[in-house]
């Protein structure tokens, strides 16, 4: 199999001598208790990795085996007595948590991995197999781990005739001309790379719902629909999908789909009555409604809490959820109208609504108030929903940071939201604390992103683009792992362990995002790129358009005056202090000024420079960073195979096209407007 096909689940063989004896005295017998499609895909993994870097084929034993040196199951089906154990460290356990522990059983060394649940000894797998990869001892061994968020999901944006939206990495492995795949090597080896970071769910179509994928949660479908959740759930990977409001109407044969309309109550009851004699444990649905011209509640004068609760009553009888988007604005804004604040829609419509929606309906943010940009502070509802489960939404795919065709590590933006203090209730009260739960006693929560794959031979187009995924799932399961700790950590099983490979990709992957922000739109003021697409620069192209997201850049100066005295007053969604410091020029944060100030290109920013030379400085620099990344790969020739790493030179080289582009159009346009020249008199057109 291909390296770059196999991602970081390449399983290389372990050439060192002493480390393989010591890792083979723990993996000649394994004693797997219990049965279950998971505890099956786990002991297949666990053999698997073994076989493939230390060249052994275990004893497996279906009992507690005295002679195991690997002994796994579950905590209530194991002996814990005889291992030393008490079944009260358990309680302290979540559900997919799990114990590895490495004990003395008669003078044997012996390696416990205990899952709270089956889907904890998978997991427990997972983690061991990656000790391995990453050459660590295996002797005295003491992890108990428990993922920190509840939901950790995909959001595939696959459409059934196999594109993919937003999707850079080739088509769609799950559809193929209007069917759903009946290949399903690769949907399991998605499996497999998902499970292995500890994603849980998974939506399988487009949020963007079509004629045919209507039909999805029609018996004409619903067969194949529940093949690929057996797929999944061997993982431990929920499937939902994504659905049409309009479905009473269009595949229901009803007048309407009013949600407070009987027979379309009883209409989506009965649905979801079909889909659950398919689909066992199906998740739920994921809703895009009233959002970008898709059909929702407010044709009917209804509110989103009706379109949500509609539904989630219809699934409440079988466990199903709701994951209902706050993705809804007003996309054929009049450019004119100044009063209209896209960033504000989000807040506007969903914060009176707080506490109307049932327990089974989480409501899904994206992580700014925009939409993915390079930089946005983080959206105002997170904190302000009090009642109502909520979850955030990231993008893995990179749809407005450089299309996997840039290079731009995205765990350290990740990281930035989670970590920010909304001051909810008070002090301490970080993003990552809201999606965890843990503020508000969330029913549910977590987090979930727009998939980054499609049927490429490397799943990511961009190589490195692939650390995204591995990332973002290593990051949710655990919000404390630094962004270092991943980047190394991914760059080990993926490329190795040689130290100068390993410092060289680790300081391109940390630096890449802020050289995107260094090259693209400045200072929080998004957007700037071509309509449609997304990937490169056009200043203008959405200036004078229906979507909202406008610079106002003129002769004196640039940026969206959202303060409360001469602004939109979207600063003041946010809690004290944060509201104050976005509101005022003085306090707001460099990065951040054009999306709350429009100041003149004078201005002067906290780092001494003027807004002017700031945007000057920045994109020169961006491109000669981007000069940099290439140097820096072109030293790795020799210490990685031939196809990683011309994909990889491949992709700088258009980087550093896409990035020059947009320094010459960013700087020309602003020259032009402003008439300041650069005080470097470097070359601007
Ligand atoms: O910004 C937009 C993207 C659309 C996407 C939408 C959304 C799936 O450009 O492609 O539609 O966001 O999140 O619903």
């Amino acid at each position: 199999m291909e390296k770059s096909y196999a991602c970081w689940l390449q399983y290389d063989r372990i050439n060192d001598r002493n480390l393989c004896e010591d890792y083979r005295k723990f993996c000649q017998e394994v004693a797997v208790k219990g049965e279950s499609v998971i505890l099956h895909s786990a002991l297949k993994e666990l053999k698997n990795g073994l076989r493939s870097m230390l060249d052994i084929e275990p004893i497996i034993y279906k009992d507690e085996a005295m002679e195991a040196s690997i002994i796994m199951g579950t905590y209530e089906q194991l002996h814990l007595q005889e291992y030393g154990l008490d079944s009260q460290l358990f309680q302290k356990i979540n559900e997919e948590g799990y114990l590895i522990k490495t004990i003395k059983k008669k003078e044997k060394e012996t390696l416990l991995l205990i899952g709270k649940s089956d889907k904890g000894v998978l997991y427990a797998v997972h983690h061991l197999l990656r000790l391995l990869q990453l050459r660590e001892s295996l002797n005295q061994l003491e992890f108990i781990e428990s993922p920190k968020n509840q939901i950790r999901m995909l959001n595939q944006w696959d459409n059934i005739d196999a594109s993919v939206e937003r999707g850079y990495s080739g088509q769609s492995i799950f559809y193929d001309h209007n069917k759903i795949t009946q290949n399903h090597k690769r949907i399991r080896d998605y499996a497999r790379l998902l499970s292995s970071v500890g994603i849980n769910a998974i939506s399988i179509n487009n949020v963007n719902v079509w004629k045919v994928e209507t039909k999805l949660i029609t018996h004409e479908f619903l067969a194949d629909v529940a093949k690929i959740a057996d797929i999944f759930r061997a993982y431990g990977i929920k499937t939902f999908l994504s659905i049409n409001f309009a479905s009473p109407i269009e595949i229901g044969g009803l007048s309407t789909a009013d949600p407070l309309d009987n027979e379309v109550k009883k209409w989506w009851k009965n649905k979801a009555g079909e889909i659950f004699g398919y689909i066992p444990d199906f998740g739920g649905f994921v809703v895009k409604a009233d959002s970008e011209h898709r059909p929702g509640p407010f044709s009917y004068g209804r509110d989103h809490a009706d379109g949500a609760n509609v539904l989630a009553q219809a699934l409440k009888p079988f466990g199903g959820i709701v994951i209902w988007r706050c993705f809804v604005y007003n996309c054929l804004q009049d450019w004119r109208d100044r009063s209209t604040d896209r960033a504000r829609a989000a807040y506007d419509h969903f914060k009176p609504l707080d506490g109307q929606f049932l327990d089974n309906v989480i409501l899904q943010v994206k992580n700014g108030p925009m939409d993915f940009q390079v930089r946005e502070p983080v959206s105002p509802l997170f904190g302000a929903l009090e009642k109502t489960n909520q979850m955030m939404e990231f993008q893995v795919a990179q749809e407005y940071t450089g299309q996997q065709k840039d290079l731009c590590f995205l765990v350290p933006l990740w990281k930035e939201v989670l970590e920010f203090d909304t001051y909810a209730h008070g002090q301490g009260s970080a993003i990552k604390k809201i999606v965890d739960g843990s503020l508000y006693n969330a029913k549910f929560s977590g987090i979930c992103a727009v998939s980054n794959i499609g049927d490429d031979a490397n799943w990511t187009g961009h190589t490195l683009a692939q650390a995204n995924l591995y990332g973002y799932g290593r990051l949710i399961w655990n919000p404390e792992l630094t962004s270092e700790e991943l980047a190394e950590e991914w760059i080990r099983v993926t490329f190795g362990h040689d130290s100068f490979l390993i410092e060289q990709i680790k300081q391109m992957l940390l630096d890449s995002w802020s050289i995107y922000e260094n090259y693209t739109a400045p200072l929080g003021v998004g957007w700037m790129v071509n309509p449609h697409h997304h990937y490169g620069p056009s200043i203008d192209g959405y200036e004078y358009s229906v979507w909202g997201t406008y610079h106002f850049a003129d002769r004196d100066g640039i940026g969206v005056d959202r303060t409360l005295e001469t602004g939109t007053g979207y600063a003041g969604q946010y809690f004290s202090p944060n509201k104050e410091m976005y509101n005022a020029l003085e306090s707001c944060p460099d990065e951040l000024l054009l999306f709350f100030h429009h100041v003149p290109y004078t201005h002067r920013l906290k780092s001494g420079k003027t807004v002017i030379q700031h945007i000057y400085d920045t994109h020169f620099k961006g491109v000669a960073q981007v000069e940099g990344l290439i140097e820096k790969w072109s030293q790795l020739q020799g210490k990685i195979d031939e196809e990683r790493f011309t994909n990889v030179s491949n992709r700088l080289q258009l980087q550093l096209k896409n990035a020059k582009e947009w320094r010459d159009q960013v700087n020309t346009y602003f020259y032009r407007k402003s008439g300041i020249a650069d005080e470097e008199n470097r070359a601007i057109y």
